[in-house]
């Protein structure tokens, strides 16, 4: 047989055979490569023939030779792409889902308790036309206290210790810093200052069931004309009937802020026996919750307000104390922990 028809032969077995490989023989598919293709294969061997050909026939054989090799090397590739596709189709096919199968439940989280007393307040005063307004956790000395009219060396600013970064600035101790924040921005043309400021605060305090070193409050501030006493007791009762129910009654006691005066804390009849006196409330009937007054004047002038015009009123409220109240919660360090039983009973 002429050496042609010897290459002819080769590329038609070898194309027949690549037909009848299956999926699962890569191996098969290797070795025929290497039987045809490879250095000692067939097709090297027949190329030893073309030194015994004429000068005529050697290039138009040797021609032949590559286009043999080209056809090959193509049919070889396009086996080996079948056969992988083949082999994902197998693999696929194997591990077939079964759609029917009922889901894994997947955990919902909720808002933390926290964060749900914020909001519930938040809505209640925004229905009544307040703003809402953000604070700086990182405060100047100037702003948590000199502005609150507790200049340095005060000495309440002891009950107030801090974190300090620098001399001058600090971990805020209360919301009430936002007070003076907002009066310096507010334009009494545009009618009074109604905003609370709700927000983490820090203090030098020993952390038990009633204390954190981080809480938070939620500061209350309206100033404006005819601003009274009487307007700050039916806000707070409003909003404590509306957090804790309507039987609920308050009570306002004297007390001492550098920036009310009057200044007044204030207690609100205990949730757990209603006002005869009990274990919660320490046998006295009331919960003290928040502290409030009128603006101090100083406060006011140091904002540029006169207080021969204006008048205003301020709160600061504790909501861990609220939620405490309101859910019985009896120790402040499970608001802290992350443990989902504990959130999750407020759902
Ligand atoms: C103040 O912080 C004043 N700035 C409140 C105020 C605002 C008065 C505006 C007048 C006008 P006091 O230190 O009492 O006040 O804190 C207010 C509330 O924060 C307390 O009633 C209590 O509910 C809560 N609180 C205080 N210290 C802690 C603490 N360590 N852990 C958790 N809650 C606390």
């Amino acid at each position: 047989m002429d050496l042609q028809t010897q290459l002819k032969d080769l590329q038609a077995t070898t194309v027949a055979k690549l037909k009848d490989i299956r999926h699962e023989n890569v191996k098969d598919l290797q070795d025929l490569k290497v039987q045809v293709l490879g250095k000692k294969g067939s097709l090297t061997e027949l190329l030893k023939g073309l030194k015994d050909l004429s000068n005529d026939q050697k290039p138009i054989v040797g021609k032949m030779v590559n286009e043999v090799r080209d056809v090959l090397t193509a049919a070889f590739d396009d086996a080996a792409k079948l056969l992988e596709e083949a082999a994902i189709e197998a693999k696929l096919a194997a591990e077939s889902l079964d759609v029917t199968l009922p889901g894994r439940p997947i955990k919902q989280g909720n808002r933390h308790v926290l964060t749900q007393t914020s909001e519930e307040i938040e809505d209640i005063f925004l229905g009544m036309g307040f703003q809402i307004v953000d604070g700086y956790e990182v405060e100047k000395d100037y702003y948590n206290f000199e502005r609150m009219n507790l200049p340095k060396d005060h000495p309440a600013r002891d009950m107030q210790d801090t974190f300090y970064i620098t001399e001058d600035i600090l971990l805020r101790t209360h919301t009430s810093p936002v007070q003076a924040r907002t009066m310096d921005q507010h334009d009494f043309s545009q009618g009074p200052l109604k905003m609370i400021s709700p927000g983490r605060v820090f203090r030098r305090d020993t952390d038990d069931a009633t204390h954190s070193h981080q809480f938070h409050q939620i500061e209350g501030l309206v100033v404006g004309e005819n601003i009274s006493m009487g307007d700050l007791k039916g806000t707070l009762e409003m909003i404590i009937k509306k957090m804790f129910g309507e039987d609920r009654k308050i009570r306002l006691r004297p007390s001492y802020f550098p920036f009310t005066e009057p200044s007044v804390e204030v207690d609100v009849s205990c949730f757990k026996c209603g006002g005869d006196g009990c274990n919660v409330c320490k046998k006295t009937g009331w919960i003290e919750i928040l502290g409030a007054g009128m603006v101090h004047p100083r406060v006011l002038e140091m904002s540029g307000i006169d207080p021969e015009v204006y008048s205003g009123f301020a709160f600061g409220l504790g909501q861990e104390r609220i939620a405490m109240l309101r859910y019985g919660i009896n120790d402040i360090r499970g608001f802290y922990q992350g443990d989902a039983r504990f959130s999750e009973q407020f759902k």
